[in-house]
């Protein structure tokens, strides 16, 4: 079998695949066959491809009895795969002329795959590029999540609110998943401790079991396919109630299987909120308890010597959500396999690895001892005993992973972790200073940095074609998988003829772009404008606030002198907020109606205009990066970890707005401070200006454009229905201010006008735009997989062996 290309195959056969799945598997003519069907028939024809490759993996990681990376993660979001498909086969060509021989657009029919959105944000998209960047490396390698039926929620706005509804990624068919009836597990809860012939024994009061589904995750050119295994939760014993049936109770007979599904019903919206507490820690559990079984399972079927777990198994524990790992392992090899505590507890934290994603206190998970207890009671006394003996090894030691009556989440990771990574320089600094100071000074060898990454192929490749073309055309092929190779761009880039062309694929992008708007969403823009992209999660941290702030006082400043040489901009806004974060909520209605308002605005609406669009998710993000100008990274210094939409977007070509904060540092080193717009205080900054008692008034005495601001808001002219409609955002931002959106305001408007003088002369900004993409190549995940494979895991590629 062919390892290295499958770009061999031809349309002809192809077009006889899908033409086989479609009558086969599908039971269709090709006359009666609705887009739906035409897609289920090229994904299966593409699956075909992939599974080969995936079983040949398979055989030569259980031949070489190679170590296996396991990466353990609440979510994946890994978005559409059929396209990601087609391009890591390289079949787009044979694809796209396959299906216009059959009468179908290959646009449309990928257009009909949902977006699978399991994940909330950054940690989820970084978990998905790692797996494709560890089949892409030849990693042997599962990503273990949960199969939630109900993604992130879908967002729609109704008089400029956000509202919620389930995602339904499902209802639809979805080709990817094969499922395993026979890999499943029993996952207990609750019950009793007690001690039989010496041994400890958990007896669990409830189950549920974790059901496999397994997702092939195909690399760069087919040479590798490892697995994402979705576990979904079913009733361990009698699904459906007989008797209650016959009594004529049908609800409740259906009731076991109902709430055991319950567990893997919907992704949890984030950890800021204390809803279903409850509900989570079980998800936690269930996640964490199945892959584990599974890894021993396998693990098992291949060694007698349970002494060589830490050379075949590496946990990746994606942020403390599946931190209970390290109790349930030791659990495992203490309690099941009776080995002593000590060596359980050494052998479990050679195995394990902790990824810390946020520094923000509430993000920082803790449990009660009372719901923990109740739920997993041995864990409970685990935990105490690792602990306990983590105390008496370091006597010194201020810190706990049981204080407060509470389990701390992030201390236990760093106990039973061999390695804690941060995921940008700042960030990984920060911990070391903040958060795990403590535990810093005990373990200074634990801490490292793995600044995050983007896989190249779905971030560049397949999202924007025409630069990925004119890349080829330039320095050849091998860049999709060797990013550093865009260095290569750079003396082209001084070329005019050259640049033109990489100028022309960003405009082309950017008509598509607005062509797009204008039929979707009846935002009709001039292609020409400055498209401004800010597309993230709302958080105060991030400060939508700030920018749409600036948004107002250009538009009074406009208004005040029309005449003058502006330079036009469209401020595009995407992101969803958690359902019960009241205040980022207000900021997306606030931003709409500053929309509705600027965009009305005969007088200055060629100079300014504000869209949100709606449901941002994995598949808009492909849609907007391509065809940004400006990419709007403003997180208050400290509070982004690392940020991985700064690095999209700055490989494809848009520059960066943004303080010094997680990533961004690092984006500015490679890109040259002359190719980035800086503005604001820096990390260490911070803390001394929040002490200072009115910080923010004095912000606002001292900015008249920023007190015009927030003046507008505050007297209603966004929302002259209802004047006081924003008293909470302007009360905040010129009182407690804690982001300090006031303080970094004037700076902020003195760089996006250093923005607009640079869009002027397009020569200097292609120039500048090019060189973001040239000296970008550092952040591909590649690199990063790399790294975590020789720095943390002790694994190794078996793709070329
Ligand atoms: C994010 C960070 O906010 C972001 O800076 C970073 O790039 C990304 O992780 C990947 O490392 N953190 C989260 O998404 C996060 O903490 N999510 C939990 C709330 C679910």
């Amino acid at each position: 079998m062919n390892m290295v290309s499958r770009n061999t195959m031809t349309t002809d056969e192809f077009r006889a695949a899908i033409l086989r799945h479609l009558k086969y598997e599908l039971g269709k003519d090709a006359s009666h066959a609705s887009v739906e069907d035409w897609r289920m028939a090229l994904s299966f024809a593409v699956r075909d491809q992939i599974v080969d490759s995936w079983f040949a993996a398979t055989r030569k990681t259980y031949e070489a009895g190679a170590k296996r990376v396991y990466y353990l993660s609440m979510e994946f979001l890994i978005g559409r795969l059929l396209e990601d498909g087609i391009v890591n086969l390289r079949l787009v060509d044979q694809a796209r002329d396959a299906l216009a021989a059959l009468g179908q657009d290959f646009d449309t029919v990928l257009e009909d795959e949902p977006d699978a959105a399991l994940g909330n944000g950054g940690l989820g998209r970084l978990a998905a590029c790692f797996l494709e960047s560890l089949s892409t490396l030849g990693c042997p390698a599962y990503g273990y999540g949960i199969r939630y039926e109900h993604g992130l929620f879908r967002q729609s706005f109704v008089d400029g609110r956000q509202m919620e509804a389930p995602e339904t990624w499902l209802l639809k068919r979805h080709a990817w998943e094969f499922e395993r009836p026979e890999s499943r597990y029993r996952i207990g809860f609750g019950g009793e401790v007690s001690t039989k012939g010496g041994k400890v024994v958990w007896t669990p009061a409830d189950s549920v079991d974790a059901e496999a589904y397994d997702t092939p995750v195909i690399g760069w050119q087919g040479r590798w396919a490892n697995t994402l295994r979705l576990w979904s939760a079913r009733a361990s014993d009698t699904p459906f109630d007989l008797d209650s049936f016959n009594r004529g109770d049908f609800a409740g007979a259906a009731e076991p299987e109902a709430l055991a599904r319950t567990i893997s019903r919907v992704l949890y919206p984030d950890d800021t909120t204390d809803q279903g507490k409850e509900l989570r820690l079980k998800q936690e559990y269930f996640l964490t308890g199945a892959a584990l079984q599974d890894i021993m399972r396998r693990f098992d079927s291949e060694h007698d010597d349970l002494g060589k777990l830490p050379s075949k198994v590496a946990i990746q524990m994606n942020d403390t959500h599946p931190a209970i790992a390290g109790p349930e392992l030791v659990r495992i090899l203490h309690d099941e396999r009776g080995l002593p505590f000590d060596e359980a507890m050494n052998m479990a934290q050679a195995c394990l690895s902790y990824t810390n994603h946020t520094l923000l206190p509430e993000a920082l998970e803790s449990w009660h001892e009372g719901l923990f207890g109740k739920l997993l009671p041995r864990h409970l006394q685990i935990v105490d005993r690792i602990d306990d003996a983590h105390a008496k090894a370091h006597p010194s030691r201020t810190v706990s992973a049981r204080s407060d009556n509470h389990v701390k989440m992030g201390e236990l990771s760093f106990i039973m972790a061999h390695k804690v990574n941060g995921v940008s320089a700042l960030h990984t600094d920060l911990m070391k200073t903040t958060v795990f100071s403590e535990f810093h000074r005990l373990h200074p060898d634990r801490i490292i940095n793995q600044t995050n990454g983007v896989t190249p192929r779905r971030w560049l490749l397949s999202c924007n074609p025409r630069l990925s073309g004119l890349i080829t055309d330039t320095i050849g092929e091998t860049w999709a998988d060797h990013l550093e190779e865009l260095k290569g761009l750079e003396p082209h880039v001084s070329d005019p003829a050259w640049l033109e062309k990489y100028a022309a694929a960003k405009r082309a992008n950017k008509v598509d772009l607005a062509n797009w708007m204008s039929s979707t969403a009846d935002i009709n823009v001039d292609p020409d404008m400055m498209f401004d992209v800010q597309i993230k999660r709302l958080h105060e941290y991030k400060r939508q606030h700030l920018n749409i702030l600036e948004a107002i006082a250009l538009w009074q400043e406009i208004k005040a002198n029309p005449s003058a040489d502006w330079t036009p901009r469209l401020k595009i806004f995407a992101g969803k907020a958690a359902p019960g974060y009241f205040f980022a909520k207000d900021i997306i209605r606030l931003i709409n109606d500053v929309a509705k308002v600027l965009n009305a605005d005969v007088e200055t609406r060629d100079m300014l205009q504000v869209a949100f669009l709606p449901n941002y998710n994995v598949t808009l993000a492909e849609r907007l990066i391509p065809a940004a100008d400006l990419s709007e990274q403003i997180s208050t210094a400290g509070k982004e970890a690392s940020g991985t939409g700064n690095m999209k977007f700055a490989l494809n070509g848009a520059l960066t707005v943004g303080t010094l904060d997680g990533a961004n540092v690092e984006i500015r080193e490679h890109v040259g401070a002359e190719n980035f717009f800086l503005f604001g205080m820096t990390a260490d900054k911070v803390e001394a200006r929040r002490a200072i008692k009115d910080h923010a008034a004095q912000a606002i005495a001292a900015d008249p454009r920023l007190a015009a601001a927030l003046k507008a808001i505050h007297d209603g002219v966004f929302s002259p229905d209802e004047p006081a409609r924003y008293h909470n955002i302007t009360e905040n931002l010129s009182g407690p201010d804690y982001f300090l959106v006031s303080s970094d305001f004037t700076d902020y408007y003195r760089a996006q006008r250093e923005v607009d003088t640079a869009f002027k002369d397009q020569q200097h900004w292609m120039t500048m735009a090019a060189l973001n993409t040239a000296r970008s190549g550092w952040f591909s995940s590649d690199r990063t997989i790399t790294d975590y494979m020789a720095q943390i895991w002790d694994a190794k590629s078996l793709r070329d062996s």
